[in-house]
């Protein structure tokens, strides 16, 4: 059993990486109509991603004898101005969703629940993976993604990206 406070961030830390599946995939759908597949490509996977994070959080919950409590997904509802802003968007999620581990990993440490803190390690060091591949890609569309040539070549690099299952087992 888990402390009260402990599941309840855990079981919104749920709803938040499902939301961010689903918010990456609104974002590869926008790619995809555009025409950028290897962008669309890109999101795409971010969604597996995402809903693989999720499923880790479930499965944590379960194999502590908690019950999962799951919540309406909130419609994404950007309306995006250009082909960065998602990335930009993307971007400002990721720093989100690192701030929401974080806090639970902080009342995780205040608690002495160490079991819960080793749990999350994967997450904060996964997060700031996430968070260097997104500000690069920010970047080198500012460098060369203004330009059509430089968009095309940088939309066939992203799409060869390939989904790998998330490397924590628990
Ligand atoms: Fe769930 O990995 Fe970032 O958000």
């Amino acid at each position: 059993m888990l402390n009260k406070k402990i599941t309840d961030l855990l079981n919104s830390q749920i709803n938040k990486e499902f939301y961010s599946s689903y918010l990456y995939l609104d974002m590869s759908n926008y790619y995809y109509d555009n025409s950028l597949n290897g962008f669309g490509n890109w999101f795409g996977i971010q969604t597996q991603e995402e809903y693989a994070h999720a499923m880790l959080f479930v499965k944590y919950m379960q194999n502590n004898g908690e019950k999962v409590a799951l919540e309406a997904i909130k419609k994404p509802d950007i309306v995006y101005a250009g082909f960065k802003q998602a990335l930009d968007e993307a971007y400002k999620h990721e720093l989100y969703i690192s701030q929401s581990i974080n806090d639970i990993y902080a009342l995780a440490y205040e608690l002495k629940d160490f079991k819960t803190m080793q749990f999350l390690d994967w997450f904060v060091k996964e997060q700031g993976e996430e968070e260097k591949n997104v500000d690069e890609l920010c970047k080198r569309f500012d460098l060369f993604g203004t330009d059509a040539r430089g968009l095309y070549l940088i939309d066939t690099e992203l799409a060869s990206r390939v989904f790998t299952a998330p490397s924590l087992v628990i």
